[in-house]
């Protein structure tokens, strides 16, 4: 595969980005290649600065649902933009993505536009530690929340329980309220909790996780921390940035039928623009200013493109009604494909799924947790990157990542992954 000008492009970038990346993790770093340029992407397609094109199993990291270049949604962006981008002003779009949003998911009563996952989980603890008056946070291992200080913490040892940086620039002040627990351990939760009696203003959960790959979260650890929450009066945020309108209308918390305090929203709410939100019960979200003292602002918030963008995409969904039934019936020809292979190759990979987001981790282990998930083999997964690669499939580049489909990848494009997924097994 010819990537002389991806290659030509990264080594210009070094000189001019940290690490030639906008984010890190495009670097491509934990394969051992340099990262691809993309030039351009129409439904489950991107080609590259070198003309190589590849089916798309990252979907920008979820937001692309619809596979890229929708028309409906590009017509609608040329349209508001030759009207102006952004107007430092209300807009009637940020009105419309609103009452959609809250459409999607009831338990979202009013809702605060920002630009980035990072912007909501980041503004969702603050109202959250404003509304109860506590101070600290509980996070888990192996979900990832953005890049706020307060998210980038480890785990204590033992006794510790209170968070170390997990970053250089986080200081120890900020680490010491940011409490680490067990995915799907409700007992690490409980001790957490006694041990901070009444200092917990909120608990932060990707309900399905996808940052540690794709690991759901058990129901019934989900339902005992909502009665935790419900009993200690903490704040219970689910981080739907990736899961939100990606496993159904109403997102993880419809599949599992259990109801967040507040819930942070990402990705697919932008169409492919810079958009993030958080939302939840009135009385809690009412305390940001202007209606009350909690302060949170952005230039860019709720600028007409972007509302725009994600106003189109989430009206096309809501016109389908059976567009999540659709896509589910794409993911399952796809994993049973995938399975099939693996089981004829006597291959012994822990495949997990939920909806359109799934990973196969290079381990034989049952993966529920941080700990399982890093039992993977990182090596194994990054020759069987470049082998996919090669054959045309653009997956994350990490094993702990999740994979999507979009409603743009047809049954060849998905023959195509399982097909390149034989013989790039066959060669490990
Ligand atoms: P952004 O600030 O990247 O828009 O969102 C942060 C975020 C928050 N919550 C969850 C559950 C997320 O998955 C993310 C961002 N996800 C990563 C992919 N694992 C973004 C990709 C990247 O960092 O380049």
């Amino acid at each position: 595969m010819k990537t002389t000008k991806s290659d030509k492009l990264f080594k210009e970038a070094q000189k001019h980005l940290p690490g030639g990346v906008n984010s890190p993790v495009r670097a491509f770093k934990s394969v051992g290649r340099n990262p691809l340029y993309i030039k351009k992407a129409k439904g489950a397609k991107l080609t590259d600065a070198d003309g190589n094109v590849f089916i798309d199993y990252i979907g920008s990291w979820g937001p692309m649902i619809l596979g890229h270049t929708r028309k409906e949604v590009i017509n609608a962006i040329k349209k508001v933009a030759t009207d102006g981008t952004s107007f430092g002003a209300c807009c009637e779009q940020e009105i419309l993505l609103a009452k959609l949003i809250k459409k999607f998911v009831p338990s979202v009563e009013i809702v605060r536009m920002v630009n980035s996952g990072t912007e909501a989980t980041m503004s969702a603890m603050r109202l959250a530690r404003g509304f109860t008056q506590r101070e600290k946070i509980i996070k888990f291992e192996g979900c990832y929340h953005g890049h706020a200080d307060s998210f980038l913490i480890k785990a204590g040892s033992g006794v510790a329980t209170l968070g170390l940086p997990d970053s250089p620039g986080v200081t120890k002040s900020t680490a010491k309220d940011t409490l680490t627990a067990k995915y799907n351990d409700i007992e690490s939760v409980y001790r957490l909790v006694e041990k901070n009696k009444d200092s917990v203003a909120a608990v932060f959960i990707e309900p399905v996780a996808g940052n540690m790959g794709c690991v759901p979260a058990e129901k019934d650890f989900l339902i005992k921390l909502r009665e935790l929450c419900d009993a200690e009066k903490i704040v219970l945020i689910f981080d739907e940035v990736m899961t939100g309108f990606r496993l159904a209308r109403g997102g993880a918390q419809e599949i599992y039928g259990i109801t967040p305090d507040l819930t942070t929203f990402g990705k697919i709410i932008g169409g492919g623009l810079p958009v993030g939100a958080y939302g939840g019960r009135r009385e809690i979200m009412e305390m940001i200013a202007p209606a009350g003292p909690v302060y949170q602002a952005g230039t860019l918030s709720g600028n007409p493109l972007a509302m725009q963008a994600g106003y189109e995409t989430l009206k096309i969904i809501d016109n389908d009604k059976n567009f999540y039934k659709k896509l589910g019936d794409s993911c399952q020809y796809l994993y049973d494909g995938l399975l099939e292979v693996n089981k004829k190759l006597n291959k012994n990979l822990t495949f997990n799924s939920c909806g359109s987001m799934f990973t196969m981790f290079f381990t034989d282990q049952k993966v529920t947790d941080f700990d399982s998930a890093k039992t993977s083999d990182t090596k194994a997964f990054g020759r069987y990157f470049n082998l996919m690669l090669a054959g045309g499939i653009y997956l994350p580049p990490s094993q702990l990542e999740a994979w999507f489909v979009s409603a743009a990848h047809s049954h060849k494009d998905l023959d195509k992954a399982i097909k390149t997924h034989h013989s790039a097994m066959k060669a490990l």
